[in-house]
């Protein structure tokens, strides 16, 4: 067991230095989960890590990669009717996918408890918008928890779980990137690893469970009561407390106040330090239900109440209502300005806010300074990676003004220059139904869609489903590396590292698509002229473009004490400096020096040699046969 494992099964109470992400594991273990599931995704993959870091015989609970969120979902779901507490974490538009159920959830006892956590990504650092899912929790009924720091994510989430199996309700706990990922040392309580009883409890009784026809009603009606019971827990929640870092009093012959919640809570604590004005601040991180009569108060007990919160206006419309409701009398302030709704709100960002507010207080700054000086680096595919292969030689194929549609992965790179490939991004598993639409009465343009593996079992597959249904007219490249990639390389179905590999191929050809190739993307002739063969096909065509992802191989060659480093170089004698390794082909791995000469970065090349056939005078060359090229 290595030491990482040892800690997070420490039974004694200790204090441990940990992420965010790992803290939530230890949490779950000292709650007594049975069930946990996921999807991967940022900013919450670490979770899955460290409970997979485990050994089996140690490991108390259930844990399964689902292979959607929705899924994952709704498996955490049959658990917890099941009598079992449930756990199921995703990033944050993984609640998208799993919404259909997720809505329904609070319709539900569940009985044995469960926990949502959601990956929330203020500021967008790894994903493809920052979507606020505050909004989720009034939508769906359920109950939000939202910390700031580890040692609140991991005391919130032993307390949502009391809380959910308390009143058989789905809680919320919502993190942003900075809450997963921050380390802090936190006190543990003792854990207690239990033998579980699995005994089955489901009983048609505890529902009902069938939202359908006049059930609809007392089943919303039991949520909106049980939300009401939750109402008095945020009420009494230590979470909702006052800071007062500079006592309490007037300032200007006023009292003032801020209302926040979640990460911004440090970020305006931090703000406060460097003044002295007994500034209250009420921080609400049991954020829904709303804590009104804690609100109202505190309303009643200042002259001015700044509402400071990060991404959308959810506490403001939640403030502005109770304000009415209770007539307060103090003057409520908000953001003034719309870019103040988009990003993290940092420490700097957060004293502009302040000094937008109260400028004689918190005099402007000339320049908020908070981006480390270090060069910008441009998003690339690692050296050796199969997808820079498939895009050299499918680029090759395709006729000009070819339409090119991405999907989320990996392969999303290929946007980038000099591919330019994928020229329009929604979600997971977009690219096919975006493709055919762009496809329909399309006599002007070819169209070509991107998938990888992970994303085809995700959700790619009604897309597909659907082209070939209506033999839409596009051309579909799998990018098949056989891992999920982009995340950290968790399995899929398809990968064959949990049970035997579900091949896409099969799927592919059980629905019945008339033209399929399958061809390792290192072979880029052979794949350019399948590319050619697809797009002449009339009607829904497929090329699976396979290789291992290189990153992932190349690792895993790096452990072995066989390994053999290898890489190629510049035959200089050769090399015509025609440029097509460092413009078109572009790994990274090739550099070209002021005075022309193309030179190889050892210390990137993996030496796998996909990179040899793209010179047109063979002027690349193995330095060493290491065996290392997948
Ligand atoms: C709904 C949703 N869930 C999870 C993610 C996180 N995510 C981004 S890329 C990716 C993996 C895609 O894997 P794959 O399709 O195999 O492509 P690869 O990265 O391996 O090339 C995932 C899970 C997301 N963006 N959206």
């Amino acid at each position: 067991m290595n030491r990482f494992v040892e800690k997070l099964l420490n039974p004694e109470p200790h204090q441990e230095l940990i992420m965010g992400n790992y803290a939530l594991v230890r949490a779950m273990l000292e709650s007594g989960v049975k069930v946990a599931t996921t999807y991967p995704g940022s900013p919450t993959p670490e979770i899955a890590a460290a409970i997979r870091a485990i050994p089996d015989e140690k490991r108390s609970l259930y844990f399964e990669y689902s292979v959607n969120e929705k899924v994952a979902l709704e498996i955490a779901l049959g658990a917890s009717v099941n009598g079992h507490l449930s756990t199921v974490f995703f990033k944050s538009v993984g609640l998208n996918v799993a919404a259909d159920s997720a809505v329904q959830l609070a319709l539900m006892n569940v009985k044995g408890g469960m926990v949502i956590i959601l990956g929330d990504d203020p500021g967008a650092h790894s994903s493809q918008n920052e979507q606020d899912n505050r909004h989720f929790a009034r939508t769906s009924y359920i109950p939000m928890l939202e910390p700031a720091t580890p040692t609140e994510a991991y005391k919130m989430y032993k307390e949502a779980t009391k809380l959910s199996k308390k009143h058989q309700m789905p809680i919320f706990l919502r993190m942003t990137t900075h809450v997963c990922h921050a380390n802090e040392v936190i006190e543990f309580d003792s854990l207690k690893i239990k033998d579980y009883n699995w005994k089955s409890d489901f009983d048609p009784e505890d529902g009902p469970y069938l939202p359908i026809t006049k059930s609809v009603f007392p089943l919303k009606r039991n949520a909106l009561k049980k939300l009401e019971f939750m109402q008095k827990e945020s009420e009494n929640s230590a979470f909702n407390k006052i800071h007062s870092p500079h006592g309490s009093g007037e300032v200007m012959g006023m009292k003032l106040g801020i209302i926040s919640s979640s990460m911004p809570v440090l970020s305006i604590l931090e703000n406060l330090k460097n003044v002295e004005y007994p500034i209250d601040l009420l921080q609400i991180n049991f954020s829904f239900p709303f804590p009104k009569r804690k609100v109202e108060r505190f309303l009643d007990n200042h002259d001015e109440v700044l509402i400071l919160e990060e991404l959308d206006r959810v506490l403001e419309q939640e403030l502005k209502n109770i304000a009415w409701d209770c007539n307060a009398q103090c003057k409520l302030l908000s953001r003034q300005y719309n870019n103040d709704l988009v990003g993290e709100l940092t420490p700097g960002r957060t004293w502009k806010i302040l000094s937008d507010t109260w400028p004689d207080l918190f005099p402007p700054k000339q320049k908020i300074h908070e981006e480390p000086d270090i060069s910008p680096r441009i998003a690339q595919m690692c050296p050796g990676c199969g997808h820079r292969s498939a895009f050299h030689a499918i680029k090759k194929a395709l006729p000009e003004g070819t339409i090119t549609v991405g999907d989320i992965g990996c392969h999303s790179l290929g946007f980038f220059k000099p591919y330019n490939m994928g020229e329009i991004l929604l979600s997971m598993g977009h690219s096919n139904g975006t493709g055919s639409g762009l496809s329909i009465r399309n006599n002007q343009q070819k169209v070509v869609t991107f998938i990888g593996d992970s994303t085809f079992f995700h959700a790619g597959i009604p897309g597909i489903i659907n082209a070939q249904y209506h033999d839409h007219n596009i051309t579909l490249v799998v990018m098949e590396n056989g891992t999920t990639a982009m995340t950290g390389h968790q399995p899929h179905p398809g990968s064959g590292e949990i049970s035997a590999k579900i091949s896409i191929k099969k799927i592919l050809e059980s629905i019945g698509i008339e033209f399929i190739r399958d061809i390792d993307t290192y072979n880029q002739k052979k794949l350019t002229k399948y590319m050619q063969e697809a797009l002449d096909h009339e009607g829904f065509s497929v090329v699976i473009a396979r290789h291992p992802c290189m990153l992932k191989f190349t690792r895993e060659q790096r452990r072995k004490e066989s390994y053999n480093p290898s890489h190629v170089k510049i035959n200089q004698e050769k090399c015509r400096q025609i440029y097509e390794c460092v413009q078109e082909f572009a790994c990274p791995s090739f550099a070209k020096l002021e005075g022309g000469k193309v030179v190889v970065n050892e210390e990137l090349c993996i030496g796998d040699g996909s990179c040899l056939q793209t010179c047109p005078v063979n002027a690349i060359e193995f330095e060493k046969h290491g065996g290392n090229n997948g």
